[in-house]
């Protein structure tokens, strides 16, 4: 591989929803000194970067990623002697410490909305977009939010509608206004030099709409997202220019998250010659099974496309891109309840999730609670809910319904809720899980009890012992990290087999996504690695349900 070495491609990161991670107050919610009460259980798991959802001063409509001041700490999370305090714990552990930036829109109560909507004339005003009610006297086009409804709201004071891509309360900012990219880049500063080591771009594709605001075709929202709301036309001059008046002066990394971004344009975005972003997500996998958006039917979990997918984003790696892999975060429902088999298979198919993740190529991204085998919640009713976007959409779509119909509704959209990933961590089996001595903002998952990092803590066979091992693993062999990718059995329907190699070892990672066993034709390598205890080996592969394994082969 002809790729460079990076911190940040060769580390793990590990994303934390401070909201739910450790509240130490008592308040109900998570907070900075909770995190760094459990700065050693981090670096015990053996994670390396530690990205925080937004942290920053909130009226929290979304839960901090709608940022009513960029320089300060959110209240409810502590103050910013508790952030510096923070930084310089992680860092003196020879961790790093990423952000979540969101600049495609900020919150209605930043100074700049507050300023910006009070007058056509007001010096603010060009920082976001405002335009007259159309020819019926409604809404200036057809543009839908990602969280239900018109995405624009119309503002009595000047009788003009402005733009918010997903709720009223986070008004979509103008990046055309180079006022507004010079207060964007000033607060990246900011952090920089606090000695801050990167940020999560948010929808940081979104941020250049279509000139003229055409109307657009929303049968599809989410396909009309990722082709018409994302990727516009002056995107990479922003990026670029973002990149050469910020990033390129610290030793920071930048983590787009990839609405629209494909194996097709992803060079254009992460190719390192563009000097534009170092490394993205992508929505492939995690929308394997949502193709059409999280309250659309479901589709069957396809192994065939995650191992098209697979190859795919791996041509990008080949040809000097950069993607972290994530099967979970903050706005996906738990990745053993949507990929695994909790019900049946729970810890052994948690591990096998945990093992493919490890064993990929690029930069290995792991979402709190994931590392315990953390699973879906049960929602019983409406008002058990926080997230902005099922709430509209139960409001928008079943508010008329009779109490029956409306239960029905809620069972059928809480599938794949992002609620799921936001109940509080499961530290132990004390009361609320150990998360607070207090009352959680958001209900604690009925399994805690069992679901707990106590429980898992001393038991050798338990999923955090296995992550911990795998993390060792990883960074024992970086040829997991800049290895090349080969596909063996391609065709098989429940075995997902490939290679990893560096022209000097070879590592086979077989993996059975299936509860039933599966044999395969060819002689068992050097076993590295299993979920399963090492059985003796025979003259073909056998593998048990859900069983991951990590062979040497010649
Ligand atoms: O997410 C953008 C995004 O597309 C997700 O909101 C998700 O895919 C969406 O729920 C549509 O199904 C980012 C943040 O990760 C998310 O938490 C925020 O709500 C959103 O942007 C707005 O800032
Ligand atoms: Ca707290």
């Amino acid at each position: 591989m002809s790729v460079q070495p990076k911190w940040w491609k060769e580390g793990t990161i590990y994303q934390i929803y401070p909201r739910s991670f450790r509240d130490s107050n008592g308040d109900g919610i998570g907070d900075l000194p909770g995190i760094i009460e459990k700065l050693d259980y981090l670096e015990q798991l053996g994670v390396d970067i530690l990205w925080l959802s937004p942290i920053f001063k909130s009226p929290n409509d979304d839960n901090g990623y709608d940022i009513s001041d960029y320089r300060d700490i959110m209240l409810e999370f502590g103050t910013m002697a508790d952030f510096d305090q923070l930084l310089d714990n992680v860092h003196a552990r020879g961790m790093k410490l990423v952000l979540d930036l969101v600049a495609n829109h900020s919150s209605d109560e930043h100074e700049w909305f507050t300023q910006s909507r009070q007058s056509k004339h007001n010096p603010y005003r060009d920082y976001y977009y405002w335009r007259p009610p159309g020819p019926n006297g409604g809404p200036p086009n057809n543009w839908k939010s990602f969280f239900s409804g018109d995405a624009w709201t119309f503002d009595e004071t000047t009788g003009e509608y402005y733009l918010h891509l997903f709720s009223k309360k986070q008004p979509d900012l103008n990046w055309e206004n180079p006022q507004v990219r010079r207060e964007i880049y000033e607060s990246m500063r900011f952090w920089f030099e606090k000695g801050v080591d990167g940020f999560r771009m948010d929808v940081i594709t979104l941020i250049s709409k279509r000139p003229g605001l055409p109307d657009a075709d929303f049968s599809n929202f989410w396909h009309t997202a990722e082709t018409f709301y994302a990727n516009g036309p002056k995107v990479h001059e922003f990026l670029n220019e973002m990149h050469n008046q910020v990033q390129r002066h610290y030793d920071v990394f930048s983590l787009a998250e990839g609405v629209g971004i494909k194996p097709e344009n992803a060079l254009e975005y992460v190719g390192e010659a563009r000097r534009e972003l170092n490394m993205l997500y992508h929505f492939d996998i995690l929308q394997l099974t949502i193709p059409d958006g999280r309250f659309a039917p479901p589709v069957p979990f396809n192994l065939q496309l995650l191992k098209q997918i697979i190859g795919d984003w791996s041509s990008v790696l080949r040809n000097g891109g950069w993607v972290a892999n994530a099967l979970g975060n903050h706005d996906f429902a738990r990745m053993v309840s949507r990929f695994g088999d909790p019900q049946r298979y729970w810890q052994a198919s948690a591990k096998l999730l945990h093992t493919f993740l490890a064993t990929l190529g690029g930069t290995l991204n792991l979402y709190q609670g994931d590392e315990i085998g953390m699973t879906n919640a049960h929602f019983a009713h409406i008002d058990e809910f926080d997230d902005i976007e099922l709430r509209n959409y139960f409001r928008e779509h079943a508010a008329n319904m009779d109490p029956e119909k409306q239960h029905a509704f809620l069972l059928d959209i809480q599938r794949e809720a992002r609620d799921h990933a936001r109940t509080p961590f499961q530290w132990s089996a004390e009361p609320q899980a150990g998360f607070t001595s207090g009352s959680p903002w958001l209900k604690v998952n009925d399994n805690f009890p069992t679901i707990n990092v106590a429980a898992q803590e001393e038991d050798p066979n338990s999923i955090l012992n296995y992550v911990r091992q795998l993390l060792r693993f990883r960074k024992a062999h970086p040829l997991l990290v800049y290895g090349d990718y080969e596909l063996l059995w391609p065709e098989h329907k429940q075995v997902y087999a490939y290679l990893r190699t560096d022209g000097a070892q070879r590592l086979r990672v077989l993996l059975n996504f299936s509860g039933k066993s599966q044999t395969l034709d060819a002689r068992p390598g050097e076993l590295l690695l299993s979920n399963y205890p090492a059985t003796k080996s025979t003259l073909a592969i056998s593998l048990k349900p859900w069983e991951a394994r990590i062979e040497r082969v010649d």
